[in-house]
């Protein structure tokens, strides 16, 4: 899919291009033209602009410009600095395991499921750990859903049970076997000093442990969810931002349906 948006670009921009070379784009091919921010413990003021500017300097950054500074307390300021980046990278060789998934209509997905499976789908999700944010989780399981994309809840083949945030491990895997659940759905979006991959890790060893793991498909999603990192951690899937109910239904119903040698 990355391939395919790449070519499209190409075609548009530059057809003589080096493929094994790109850079950041600001308004001219491989310009190099970047905007960071960053916060640095220190007083505001034109010291602490010339500070972010050489800090930036040292990154291998050039063309830097300071083009916004603000106090956040009185001794952190905030940085908005665009610069110019000199590294390439080479696109042709990164790899990734993307998930290639057409995404179905609710309607197609619940036609799916009555056709393959034949029975509803049980589903339990819980944003898990300490994590407080429920409106990642939210988006995928309500009835209403989230950009215009129908929750979990919604469709007549999927039975939805959605646990909130701050849920243990323990009691989520103990819900899960309760329920007889097919599908266990974990939303994260704390990520501070790697809290997000000490929980799903522990999530993973419990779910073996309890002999689940080959009955559920896990999926994790959550903004900063990688399918690689996923995959990484024992997962079936990951899902990130830009992902929404249809798209992890589609996928844990063909899923299941594979599973089961449809
Ligand atoms: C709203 C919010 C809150 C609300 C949460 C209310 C609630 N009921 O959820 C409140 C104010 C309570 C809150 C608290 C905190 N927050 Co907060 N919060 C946010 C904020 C502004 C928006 C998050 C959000 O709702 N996004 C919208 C949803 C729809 O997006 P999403 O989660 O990415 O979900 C999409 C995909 O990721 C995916 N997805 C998500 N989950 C799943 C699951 C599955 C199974 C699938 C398939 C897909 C999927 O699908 C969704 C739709 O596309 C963000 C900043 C930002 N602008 O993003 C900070 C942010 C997430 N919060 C942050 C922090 C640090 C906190 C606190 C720890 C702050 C503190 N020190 O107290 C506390 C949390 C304490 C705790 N114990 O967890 C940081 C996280 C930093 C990090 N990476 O670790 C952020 C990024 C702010 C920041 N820049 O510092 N927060």
């Amino acid at each position: 899919m990355g391939g395919g948006l790449y070519s499209s670009h190409k075609k548009n921009f530059d057809t003589t291009r080096d493929e094994t070379k790109i850079k950041p784009y600001g308004d001219t091919m491989n310009d190099g033209k970047i905007q960071l921010s960053f916060t640095l413990p220190i007083k505001d003021g034109d010291r602490a602009v010339e500070t972010a500017r050489q800090y930036v300097e040292k990154l291998n950054m050039r063309d830097i410009q300071v083009v916004h500074h603000e106090a956040l307390d009185k001794e952190f300021t905030f940085f908005v600095v665009y610069a110019t980046a000199t590294p390439t990278i080479d696109y042709t060789a990164i790899q990734v395991e993307e998930l290639e998934i057409e995404t179905l209509s609710m309607e197609e997905t619940d036609a799916f499921i009555q056709n393959n499976i034949g029975r509803k789908i049980i589903v339990v999700g819980a944003t898990t750990g300490t994590d407080a944010h429920t409106v990642g989780i939210d988006a995928i399981m309500n009835m209403k859903g989230y950009m215009g994309h129908y929750g979990l809840e919604r469709y007549k083949m999927i039975e939805a049970y959605n646990l909130g945030s701050q849920v243990s491990n323990e009691k989520f895997v103990k819900t899960a076997i309760e329920l007889h659940a097919d599908v266990m759905l974990v939303s994260q979006t704390v990520t501070q000093k790697n809290v997000h991959i000490k929980n799903l890790t522990e999530l993973v060893e419990l779910v073996e442990a309890e002999g689940l793991r080959k009955k559920v498909v896990l999926i994790v999603g959550g903004p900063r969810i990688t399918n690689d990192l996923a995959k990484e951690l024992g997962f079936d899937a990951g899902f990130g931002p830009g992902k929404y109910a249809d798209d992890v239904a589609t996928f844990f119903a063909k899923e299941i349906a594979r599973r089961l040698g449809k």
